[in-house]
């Protein structure tokens, strides 16, 4: 069984989100073990600061390296403790390697997982020398802490583990499973404001909607994604299932 430990100035938020929906029933169901730790607690100033000005100026403020030493020696010395392996140690930066779903299955094989979430303008780097295994980004873009970013990783990791989502085909014939987009899915009614369901789903059949979806995945991948287009191997992107003849407004 997996273990996450969150290392965090916003425990709350992170007990918030791993408590919710698919997650937060696969936590209660005990599928997996996850741990929120709060940096601050590991602070040993009267003013339990954990943040200082940055040495040759500019603006904002820098995370200390001490907080998070000690707040990341408490958790290994628990893996230790139990005798278990030591875990991954990932830094959540915007300078990270950016995330995808090959590094997700990479970590959802890993028996231990510590993300460290950085506040302010940055993290002291002499801790991240000391500690990261890695440093991990969750795209080009930038959040005002790693917390939403070690969450979306958490999250990507656990659906991966056993019995957390129902059936393992709930994530096999996924986005980005094969490296390829997902096919459009419809529910009831049949006919919503005038758009009829593609009729070969109320075909009933199965050779037919498996060959559509597989063209759909394929040519949508091709118009929304070239980048992932290119990388699919020659057999899945040959058939190259129709164009759309109408491209959608924006
Ligand atoms: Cl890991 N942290 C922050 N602050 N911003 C990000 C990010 C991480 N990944 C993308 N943007």
């Amino acid at each position: 069984m997996i273990r996450i430990d969150i290392a965090t100035l916003f425990t709350g938020m992170c007990e918030t989100v791993m408590d919710e929906s698919i997650i937060g029933r696969a936590r209660r169901e005990h599928k997996f073990e996850l741990y929120t730790h709060q940096i601050r607690d590991f602070t040993i100033n009267r003013q339990k600061q954990v943040d200082d000005y940055p040495y040759g100026g500019g603006h904002g403020m820098v995370m200390q390296a001490d907080p998070i030493a000690r707040c990341l020696d408490f958790i290994l010395w628990q893996y230790e403790k139990k005798g278990q392996a030591r875990p991954r140690v990932c830094f959540m930066t915007p300078a990270g390697r950016p995330y995808d779903q090959a590094k997700a299955k990479e970590l959802a094989r890993l028996p231990g997982l510590v993300l460290v979430c950085g506040h302010y303008e940055g993290i002291d780097e002499r801790v991240i020398e000391a500690y990261a295994d890695e440093e991990i980004s969750i795209g080009d873009y930038v959040l005002t802490g790693g917390e939403l970013a070690a969450l979306s990783v958490a999250d990507s990791v656990l659906r991966l583990q056993p019995g957390v989502l129902s059936s393992p085909e709930g994530y096999q014939g996924e986005s980005f499973y094969d490296g390829l987009l997902e096919y459009p899915q419809y529910s009831r009614p049949e006919v919503w404001r005038d758009r009829a369901v593609p009729p070969v789903l109320l075909s009933g059949h199965a050779a037919n909607i498996r060959a559509w979806r597989a063209g759909q995945g394929v040519s949508r991948t091709r118009a929304r994604r070239p980048d992932l287009y290119l990388a699919l191997p020659p057999e899945v992107a040959s058939p190259p299932a129709k164009l759309p003849k109408k491209k959608r407004k924006r």
